[in-house]
């Protein structure tokens, strides 16, 4: 429990059988649940994690690779079920620090926001820890995604570290999440078209010496490409419509 709220963490896991049992265990005492969602791992990582000794812990599987946005939706099914006040998300791979863990939850449970999400770019020495391709893409994706989504203030938009209240859950839930690594920007997207308040959290980037990332930029950059100019496209025409909705009519011309 946290502040009297019960807290539940997603942990997407695909081949994670080095890192798994140590992310696992490093989930704060505070956390109720820890719900890690395998998906078809061939490495054992459903079955090392299942071992973890961890309070509170699931392991939840697919029956096929469905894709790390796919996972978290059913992480976050699940927490709506057992009734979490706040669900998080945190990477199988260990590459979030746990201690950011109560800043991002905080944020939620003290009804500052109804999503918070990591921003490693506001993190003091970001350039040195983050690898040069990833600072790049993240910086322009996350540009793109204040535009699509109407987000201005927030930035990082491929940091999967967040947490999440019921009605942010509510709203994620109402539809099929991006199922693969455009999650976070649908997320985002979807956020801002119902009002939720999204606020950013500084974190500590973590690339470590054996870091590999699962990302394939080239399978990534048409479908998440699309979602953004979609998003953009529906924003624009949405806010058009409504100008025009609320337009005064024309005065009538003076009889001549
Ligand atoms: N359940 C599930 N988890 C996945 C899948 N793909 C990736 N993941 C997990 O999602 C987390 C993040 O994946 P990564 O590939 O490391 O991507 P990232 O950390 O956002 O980005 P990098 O900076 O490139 O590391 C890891 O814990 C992965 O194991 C998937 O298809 N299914
Ligand atoms: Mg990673």
């Amino acid at each position: 429990m946290f502040s009297g709220r019960r807290i539940a963490v997603v942990v997407p896991a695909f081949n994670e059988a080095n890192k798994i049992a140590r992310t696992v265990r490093s989930v704060p005492g505070f956390v109720d649940h820890v719900i890690v969602v395998d998906d078809t791992s061939t490495d054992g990582t459903a079955r090392i994690a299942r071992r973890s000794q961890r309070r509170g812990l699931e392991v939840l599987s697919h029956e096929k690779n469905r894709g790390v946005g796919a996972a978290i939706a059913t992480g976050y099914a699940r927490a709506r079920s057992l009734g979490a006040d706040v669900a998080a998300v945190m990477a199988g791979d260990s590459q979030m620090d746990p201690a950011d863990l109560a800043g991002l939850v905080s944020a939620v449970v003290s009804g500052r926001a109804d999503y918070a999400k990591g921003n490693r770019f506001a993190w003091p020495g970001v350039c040195r820890v983050m690898p040069l391709p990833r600072l790049v893409g993240n910086f322009v994706l996350s540009h793109l995604t204040r535009l699509a989504s109407g987000y201005t203030h927030v930035f990082d938009s491929q940091c999967g570290y967040t947490a999440a209240n019921r009605r942010a859950l509510d709203a994620i839930l109402a539809g099929p999440v991006f199922p693969r690594y455009g999650y976070p920007n649908d997320l985002l997207i979807r956020l801002a078209a119902v009002g939720a308040r999204a606020v950013d959290v500084p974190v500590r980037p973590v690339y470590g010496p054996s870091w590999r990332s699962g990302i394939r930029i080239s399978r990534m950059l048409g479908p998440l490409g699309l979602l953004l100019l979609r998003a953009f496209c529906l924003r624009v025409g949405r806010g058009l419509a409504r100008r025009l909705w609320r337009s005064e009519p024309l005065a009538e011309l003076p009889p001549t």
